[in-house]
């Protein structure tokens, strides 16, 4: 068997190594404020701090989480004892990683359609992220679909922003996962989905190509092919796990080390369940496991709430989805 021992190679298979997946806690202020307000809890710097740290310090984490995508202002933070997250996450065996994009804004000229931003700067960000103890970077695309949507400007001006950023990713020693984000807002059927994430694909892997971006050393986040959000008909997590199979297999070519799906606002139970079924049809050529933020999360966020007294049971409700994303996986040897 041929072996590809590039330190990023390396890197990006113990992100996707048996059994394991990666923790997205890179939520940026608008996002954790949303979060956190759900729950009347102020988003000030020690309230995200403190809520990182419980995260970060669940005891036996490591067992199922290989990686942790931070947001910039965590990747600086310290933990309560002193030692900073960065340390924190490698003592737990889980590698830190980086959010690189800086959000997303309207495309000029395309209503309703939106670009990630991020690339003025960029060089010099990772450079100093790399320095921080980074080992991989996220940058996420957000496309909708809609009537007419996405159209394949926006489509296209998206894979072009996520290939310079993985191109400089790796040029900066970083591994790069690139998150093509298909939402699942909307009434369209799974049909629609799976038209429109083979289009984004086959963009996003063309343009890697001409960024000659290294296939062995990225990992792609996708989201699953759903039905819409409000799609009156219902689709059984076998279709949802075939469907996702088949688009991925078409479009995804067999170098790129793994897909880490993010959960896109499914309960944590359909996330865990669906990625249970993509798994058991087996026959992939790539590791599959989650990158997920709100269905790893949601539960231990309820259940801290803001209070440190409620740290250990947040703790074990994190520890728990982390657990049953893991059975999700195929069993990695004993
Ligand atoms: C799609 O969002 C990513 C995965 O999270 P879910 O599993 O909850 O869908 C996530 O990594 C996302 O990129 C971060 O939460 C950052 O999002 P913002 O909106 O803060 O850029």
């Amino acid at each position: 068997m041929l072996t590809n021992s590039s330190p990023l190679a390396q890197t990006a298979r113990v992100l996707v190594a048996p059994g394991k997946g990666i923790l997205a806690a890179d939520e940026s202020f608008p996002t954790i404020g949303k979060r956190f307000a759900a729950l009347e809890i102020a988003s000030t710097e020690a309230n995200r701090r403190a809520y990182r740290e419980l995260l970060f310090s669940t005891p036996s984490l490591g067992d199922s989480i290989s990686g942790a995508i931070l947001f910039d202002e965590t990747l600086r933070q310290k933990s309560t004892a002193g030692p900073s997250f960065v340390e924190l996450l490698l003592s737990q065996g889980i590698l830190p990683g980086i959010k690189v994009d800086l959000g997303t804004t309207e495309l000029a000229n395309f209503p309703g359609e939106t670009i990630t931003q991020g690339l003025d700067g960029l060089r010099e960000r990772l450079r100093e992220y790399s320095g921080l103890g980074a080992r991989f970077t996220k940058w996420r695309a957000v496309l909708k679909i809609k009537d007419g949507l996405p159209t394949a400007t926006c489509i296209e001006a998206n894979a072009h922003a996520l290939a310079m950023c993985a191109a400089l990713s790796q040029e900066a020693g970083l591994v790069p996962i690139v998150e093509p984000e298909v939402l699942m807002d909307g009434d369209h059927a799974i049909d629609r989905t799976a038209e429109v994430m083979t289009a984004t694909l086959e963009m996003v892997f063309k343009t890697l190509g001409r960024h000659r971006v290294r296939l062995d050393e990225m990992l792609l986040k996708p989201a699953m092919v759903l039905p819409g959000a409000a799609c009156p008909q219902p689709v059984s997590d076998e279709e949802i796990a075939t469907r996702t199979l088949q688009c991925l297999r078409q479009n995804v070519p067999a170098a790129v080390a793994g897909i880490v799906f993010l959960s896109g606002g499914q309960t944590p139970a359909h996330a865990t369940q669906r990625l249970a079924a993509i798994n058991r049809l087996g026959h992939a050529p790539w590791p599959l496991t989650f990158s997920f933020g709100r269905a790893l999360q949601d539960p231990a966020l309820k259940a801290w709430h803001g209070d440190l007294a409620n740290v250990p049971a947040a703790q074990a409700a994190l520890l728990d989805r982390a657990r049953q994303n893991r059975a999700a996986l195929p069993p990695s040897a004993p």
